[in-house]
């Protein structure tokens, strides 16, 4: 295996991409040692991490990438489990560059452009965090950032995502399954949805103080309990290796890759366990243009424009990537189990 060391490379070509699939090629050889029952070396993933998350850091571009809030966070990301080579926790279409990411982004709180988030967000505040959780589990309380993270193991995970403007990307988050977290709140038997909300930071938050706000804050999300259950649902504390900026959703966000964009909430200080479906932002604003489900469906068309198609970012003048969108956002085989029985043209 042929691995460039940081040293080796010219600082020219030190991209938080390069650095990325430089790692990650690391951590699957040294995966791939494990599996071929040769001495494995705790060191090389998080030796690699090191010096390659440092070079990473010094790489992205100044103002996006915050400070880890605390020591345990740099520690948890010394260990990161690689996404398997293949469909559906990984996916082989090219990567979305860091720039695009972290650049494109819609993040109301921060204002509406795609570059308010980016460009606002340097105030905002990731630490202390906590997450308060409330209803029907058997485990309610304020759960400190920390707390919630502890028993995790970070995985990496490539997904696409699909905006409900009809533009896509491809991440590649770090984080852990949903599942796991909602395991260990015990929910009980009447819990049949469960709700988020995002934080409310109103001085760090100017999308939140301006006159034009059209969003009733907090943001607000749900899923079915079956969906959050779901294998693929996941909670983002990353991505690119590194830590997730703030215009992604620091310090913890969910991402449904199945879903539109939107039901993808960021930066999360509240989960609530319910009986009944619960009320959600872009629903409550919109019903007739943004459902409670809100499936990835090229036959379900927006009122104002078709959803068959989608704009593959990044684009340039000289290539307006227009790709077809696929049903469930190409996860049909993981998640249409859960809607045989149900129009999806009614539920959309
Ligand atoms: N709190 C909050 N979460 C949000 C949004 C928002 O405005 N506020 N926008 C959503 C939309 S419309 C999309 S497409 C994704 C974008 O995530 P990204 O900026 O990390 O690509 O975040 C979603 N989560
Ligand atoms: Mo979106």
């Amino acid at each position: 295996m042929l691995i460039k060391k940081p040293s080796d490379i010219p600082p020219s070509e030190i991209t938080p991409e390069s650095v990325y699939r430089a790692r990650r090629e690391f951590m699957r050889g040294g995966a791939a040692l494990l599996a071929g029952g040769a001495l494995f070396s705790s060191m090389a993933p998080s030796m690699a991490f090191g010096q390659q998350g440092d070079a990473l850091k010094a790489a992205a571009p100044p103002g996006l990438t915050r400070t880890p809030p605390a020591a345990w966070w740099e520690e948890k990301f010394e260990d990161i489990r690689p996404a398997p080579s293949e469909e559906p926790l990984y996916t082989a279409e090219a990567l979305t560059p860091y720039q695009d990411v972290t650049r494109y982004n819609n993040f109301y709180e921060f204002g509406m452009d795609k570059s308010d988030p980016s460009n606002r967000s340097s105030a905002f505040q990731t630490d202390p965090w906590s997450i308060e959780v409330e209803g029907e589990v058997a485990r309610p309380g304020t759960y400190h950032l920390e707390d919630i993270l502890k028993p995790h193991d970070l995985e990496e995970r490539v997904y696409r995502l699909r905006c409900v403007e009809a533009w896509s990307m491809v991440i590649p988050w770090i984080g852990f399954p949903l599942a796991d977290l909602i395991k260990r709140f015990e929910p009980t038997s009447r819990a049949r949805y469960v709700e988020f909300e995002t934080v409310i930071q109103s001085d760090t938050m100017p999308g939140i103080r301006s006159p034009f706000a059209i969003v009733d804050w907090p943001y607000r999300e749900g899923l079915r309990m079956d969906e959050a259950m779901n294998e693929l649902t996941f909670l983002a504390v990353g991505l690119y290796g590194s830590f997730l900026p703030a215009q992604n959703g620091a310090p913890i966000r969910l991402v449904v890759p199945w879903k539109y964009g939107f039901k993808s909430i960021k930066s999360i200080v509240r989960m609530n366990f319910r009986e009944t479906q619960p009320n959600t932002t872009w629903n409550d604003l919109q019903a007739n243009e943004y459902g409670f489900y809100a499936n990835v469906n090229p036959e379900v068309h927006h009122p104002r424009w078709r959803q068959d198609m989608e704009r593959r970012l990044p684009q340039t003048l000289f290539s307006r990537r227009v790709i077809p969108t696929r049903l469930f956002n190409g996860y049909e085989e993981q998640v249409a189990h859960m809607y045989k029985d149900m129009d999806l043209a009614r539920y959309y």
